[in-house]
């Protein structure tokens, strides 16, 4: 949330912060050129250094779009033309990527796909078509390697909604949360171990794992924890709360927009109808006491308001939500202390959301994808490779040629403790076998991947041009955890 002109006089000093604060003009408004013959772009994106009022005593300064966290929600209709105006006001290029869109690669916004910088101090002005519907997003796609001030821990997120035709179901309010931690450093990674995949390690990826850390042993490599914990860039207790009213059904669209992190929620006394999973309807909405989203996934999820009170929305990690993951939800009438309570153990099973009794198609061809970690390979950092290889810019490899209109598996094969959120550019897979179980019906463009575990996925080569394929961990895709796929 961005600081508002009140917020604004308020903290005093004003001119003194004005240089640094391009936030104060409403962020929906577009821009649009100067030049009257020029034909005005539709949406204007400015990247620039600004300040995220987090809480009152705790203001960060971080890079965002149009002054404000998260950035602007855009909302899109599919297959109405956009042209979008992104000026880089930092002295650095940047990318923007529109994520689990199916756009061509000079707009993607991935430098490995082609997509030009927008030059420091410069801009470039993009244009595509929407696609598909659902909740989508956009963000920076630089590499970050060991700058804490670049790529997706910075502030350059927004929610990017692409109106359906038809919404998945009836609402009352709808609200979007974007999840981000703010202030990352770097530690020297503890285990961060998590079980709530569903589905269990693999004997044969423990041992490859174990042979890899003894080749690789020594101290840990670095890992990045956080000082601040927010969602729509306010700490718990410190923005307004979602107001809501006894029978209300409250359609929440929850954004990941974490660098590094796995995040969940609870409501207490509530259930989420998850309809949609990164924006596609799921083929069985089901009902879930607490949502995980890997970085970068999205949930959009129906709750019906029938247990009136101040109730605490947040992350089940008590220390992520003591230092802000979390927003109150607030009941018409009802006052008093945010209530929490903590939720009983729960795996989360994307075969939940699966299409009953349906097996996926066959693929035309499986590739096979074994992930490695390499213990603080460089310069303290974990390296990772596919099959041996870590990517490389200069080789672009490993990569995969892939014929227009085939279907391709890809199979995962996780030799490390870590859950790996696998995303793939301008196309959206079916998950065709996760936690050991087949399944069929469920389109994402990110899915967790479980430690020790393995995952198959199938997307169709259906959207030519240069592709791109990484875990959505930052830290992970700096350190080689990417692959591309060029069409023959
Ligand atoms: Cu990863």
């Amino acid at each position: 949330m961005p600081l508002d002109r009140r917020d604004f006089l308020r903290l005093g000093g004003a001119s003194a912060l004005a240089a640094g604060f391009p936030g104060d003009r409403p962020a929906a408004v577009p821009q649009t050129a100067a030049a009257p013959e020029a034909e005005a772009a539709s949406h204007t994106l400015r990247i620039a250094t600004g300040l995220v009022e987090l809480a009152p005593d705790h203001i960060v300064s971080t890079t965002l779009y149009n002054g404000q966290f998260p950035g602007p929600l855009l909302r899109y209709t599919e297959g109405q033309r956009v042209t979008v105006d992104v000026h880089n006001d930092t002295d650095t290029p940047e990318l923007v990527h529109w994520h689990g869109q199916m756009i061509p690669s000079d707009v993607d916004g991935a430098a490995e796909e082609g997509t030009p910088f927008v030059p420091p101090h410069g801009m470039r002005r993009i244009s595509f078509v929407p696609k598909p519907t659902g909740l989508r997003f956009v963000h920076t796609h630089v590499a970050a390697h060991a700058d804490l001030n670049r790529g997706t821990y910075t502030g350059q997120a927004a929610p990017v909604y692409i109106e359906p035709r038809r919404e998945p179901g009836a609402y009352d309010q709808e609200i979007f949360l974007t999840l981000k931690e703010f202030g990352p450093t770097f530690s020297r990674g503890g285990d961060m171990a998590m079980d709530m995949l569903a589905g269990s390690a693999l004997q044969g990826l423990k041992q490859i794992g174990a042979l890899a850390d003894r080749q690789f042993k020594g101290p840990k490599g670095f890992e990045v924890g956080y000082e601040y914990f927010a969602i729509n860039g306010r700490m718990l207790g410190h923005g307004e709360p979602i107001r809501v009213k006894t029978g209300q059904r409250v359609l929440f669209h929850v954004l990941n927009a974490s660098a590094t992190e796995i995040r969940s929620l609870a409501l207490p006394g509530h259930v989420f109808r998850v309809v949609a999973l990164d924006g596609n309807p799921v083929p069985t909405p089901a009902e879930m006491p607490v949502l995980w989203l890997g970085t970068a996934e999205r949930v959009s999820a129906i709750v019906e308001m029938k247990h009136p009170g101040v109730w605490i929305l947040g992350d089940l990690a008590d220390d992520d939500r003591r230092h802000g993951m979390g927003i109150v939800v607030e009941y018409a009438g009802r006052r008093g202390r945010p209530q929490w309570v903590k939720p009983r153990p729960f795996k989360w099973d994307y075969t939940r959301f699966a299409r009953p009794g349906a097996a996926a198609a066959a693929p035309d061809q499986t590739i096979e994808m074994l992930v490695v970690k390499q213990n603080a390979a460089q310069h303290g950092f974990n390296v990772w490779t596919l099959n041996g290889e870590a990517f490389s810019m200069q080789t672009m490899r490993p990569s995969y040629t892939v014929e227009p209109g085939r279907r391709y598996r890809l199979k995962f094969r996780n030799a490390s403790d870590d859950i790996h959120p696998i995303h793939l550019h301008r196309h959206s897979f079916e998950l065709t076998r996760i936690g050991g179980k087949p399944t069929a019906g469920v389109i994402k463009d990110v899915v967790m991947l479980g430690g020790y575990q393995e995952a198959e996925i199938d997307f169709v080569a259906d959207n030519p041009g240069p592709t791109l394929f990484h875990c959505h961990q930052q830290l992970h895709m700096d350190f080689g955890f990417m692959a591309m796929f060029n069409y023959a």
